[in-house]
């Protein structure tokens, strides 16, 4: 299927959560807009082929009015009652030819039984209700999250469950395909389903990736974001990842929505490496995508279609090295027919093979796609792509795995052949298609950051275009500030760049951050290392932990060097994935004197390990020439507090 769409939605668009503790209250679900057309209708616009909605997400509040529990649309304001968010989900997919999914979180917060037998019972009641009163599902989607405490009925307490056999999958599998035979499973778990997660939630499977793993065993990341070249079971991967850094709804997300080069690197680093892309809109308060959301989709689908629009080597002349028998049926012109039902194969001893595309005449391209008659298996391990110009062969790319869909990005090429060249392959290569394209140059939002003492740098990762920035709010255009170098621009000050090509006088869409006072003049108290610096240097690539022989709790405690109105705090944790140190549960304080602290906001960053972005927090204004961030919780359940960034809002 690809490309289909994820759509969160529950209580924690009412509470700005990014996890319910299953406590809020059901009233707040009062959608004034909530229109599923709408969001099919920009699923399908954006070209997705289905739609996955979080049924229940681990508050335990359920979209559909469940029998077997109070904690549901039957007892919120929305349609006095009367509303099932997955019956309208369900008419409007029908509607608009798109497939329906149902996220169900095993992980419960708001049951009473979580933890104990019954909750099993209570999960495939829910289930079957989803799966038999719907039509048809085409994805069930069990998130394996699981933070332990919730409020259980009002318990609230911490609740552990051992992953491995508390669900009892094998028989809740059983029950599921009986419901739906055409179903695919998916679970991040060791229990495998029929899709397997890639091992994180920013949108990129690994460049190697086989639709293969072990049936049993465990998974750790490597062979969810690889995939297992001699598994023994068919479990490709889908990519999950949201079009805004959050999956629920942060109305401080709006200028966050991704840029489409941004969405291109995700789709090249998705689809064009044998992944399927899942990705997820948030639903807003009032029950509606936002338009800047729906703007992003539509154009990134635009940009694709663009990207894609002709194929070069269709219907061209082929030459294989080898072909298996018939040439009518295996011949390399099946492989360039456009069509992924036919391939291209060679004798079964053969397992390095090529085939050269004669383009007819000098032809300029970018991009090289290939992809497997996968019904036979995945195959090729390794392969590369040659072009000739002016009478040589020069090489653009060298790749390992295909699978379903491989595109490979070089610089644009003029040549008249192009030549494909498989140089190992697990058996004798079965090619469906391949694809030359010549895909429009983009331009990236440039990064805007800005360092202690209050510079601002302005970067991009493409070569050669101009930045132009204003500093007032307003969209910068061609006639705005040109950057040269660093500037100064402390205290309070919002910033908006764009990069533009003068070789095609495009620009890009416009980079916007917003910074908050200065921090020239701030201090990490009681910290006798240099290094320190690094959690207010402005570089969310720089990271310091606090760490040794301290035990958790653990505080940072910064001097702002005058007394500030404050009304919220921003931390950002260490991006390297494989990082310890990531706070999950923490108290704030502020001060005015650093001797009498008041508690002014306490909670955990959910999720922060698989979506490790800006954790931002508000609450009622305060005097503070102190603050201290206080962690209690990591991710690794250690004592090492990690900060890439520790930030203040103001008004
Ligand atoms: C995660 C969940 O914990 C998030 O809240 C979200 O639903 C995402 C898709 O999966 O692991």
């Amino acid at each position: 299927m690809e490309y289909y769409a994820f759509l969160h939605y529950s209580l924690n668009t009412y509470t700005n959560q990014s996890w319910g503790f299953g406590s809020e209250d059901v009233k707040l679900f009062n959608p004034e807009k909530a229109d599923c057309r709408q969001w099919a209708r920009i699923c399908k616009e954006a070209g997705m082929k289905g739609i996955i909605i979080t049924a229940k997400h681990h508050c335990g509040f359920c979209l559909w009015p469940s029998k077997y529990t109070e904690y549901s649309v039957k007892n919120a304001p929305w349609k006095n009652g009367k509303g099932d968010m997955i019956r309208e989900m369900a008419d409007a997919c029908k509607e608009y030819g798109l497939k329906l999914g149902v996220y169900l979180s095993p992980w419960d917060r708001n049951s009473k039984d979580y933890g104990k037998p019954e909750y099993i019972t209570y999960f495939r009641n829910q289930l079957t209700e989803l799966l038999t009163n719907y039509g048809e599902i085409f994805e069930v989607w069990f998130d394996g999250a699981n933070g332990g405490d919730g409020y259980y009925g009002g318990a609230n307490e911490t609740r552990k469950i051992d992953r491995t056999t508390y669900y009892d999958w094998k028989n809740t599998y059983a029950m599921i395909r009986k419901l739906q035979p055409n179903i695919v499973i998916w679970n991040d778990g060791g229990d495998r389903g029929d899709l397997r997660w890639v091992g994180t939630e920013e949108g990129y499977v690994g460049e190697t990736n086989w639709s293969l793993l072990n049936a049993t065993g465990d998974v750790p990341y490597n062979m969810l974001h690889y995939g297992v070249e001699n598994g023994n079971a068919w479990v490709p991967a889908e990519v999950n990842t949201s079009i805004r850094p959050e999956w629920f709804y942060h109305p401080n997300e709006d200028s966050k929505v991704k840029t489409v080069p941004f969405l291109m690197e995700t789709y090249y680093n998705s689809i064009g490496r044998n992944g399927s892309l899942l990705l997820n809109f948030p639903i807003m308060p009032n029950g509606l995508i936002h338009p800047n959301d729906e703007k992003a989709a539509l154009e990134f689908a635009k940009t694709v279609k663009e990207s894609f629009a002709t194929n070069l080597a269709e219907k061209k002349k082929a030459d294989a090295s080898n072909i298996r028998g018939n040439a009518k049926k295996f011949g390399s012109a099946m492989a360039i027919d456009n069509d992924k039902d036919t391939y291209w194969a060679t004798d079964d001893s053969i397992i390095k093979a090529s085939l050269t595309i004669d383009l007819g005449k000098p032809t300029l391209f970018n991009r090289f796609m290939a992809q497997e008659y996968i019904r036979l298996g995945q195959r090729v391990k390794f392969f590369k792509v040659e072009a000739l110009t002016d009478g040589n062969w020069k090489e653009l790319a060298t790749a390992t795995t295909i699978g379903y869909k491989r595109i490979l990005r070089f610089p644009s090429t003029k040549a008249t052949k192009v030549r494909f060249s498989i140089t190992d392959s697990k058996s004798c290569p079965v090619i469906s298609n391949i694809g030359i394209y010549n895909a429009p140059v983009l331009l990236n939002a440039p990064s805007i950051a800005r360092n202690q003492s209050g510079e601002v740098t302005i970067t991009t990762n493409d070569i050669g275009p101009i930045f132009y920035y204003t500093l007032d709010g307003s969209e910068p255009t061609t006639k705005s500030n040109i950057y040269t170098i660093p500037f100064p621009a402390d205290g309070k000050v919002e910033v908006k760049a764009i990069a533009y090509d003068p070789a095609t006088g495009k620009s890009s869409q416009a980079g916007h951050e917003k910074f908050d006072i200065s921090k020239k003049d701030w201090v990490l108290v009681g910290i006798n290392d240099e290094k320190a610096s690094k959690i207010i240097d402005g570089n969310t690539s720089t990271v310091w932990h606090q760490r040794g022989n301290k035990k958790m709790p653990i505080d940072l405690v910064i001097d702002f060097g005058k007394t500030y109105k404050v009304n919220g705090f921003k931390y950002l944790p260490d991006q390297n994935r494989w990082s310890s140190g990531m706070i999950t549960n923490y108290e704030f304080y502020v001060s005015e004197d650093n001797l009498e602290w008041k508690l002014v906001n306490e909670g955990e960053f959910s999720n922060i390990k698989n979506n490790p972005v800006w954790q931002i927090r508000n609450f009622s204004q305060v005097n503070a020439r102190y603050i201290k961030l206080k962690a209690i919780k990591n991710t690794s359940n250690n004592d090492v507090a990690g900060y890439a960034e520790v930030d203040v809002i103001t008004n």
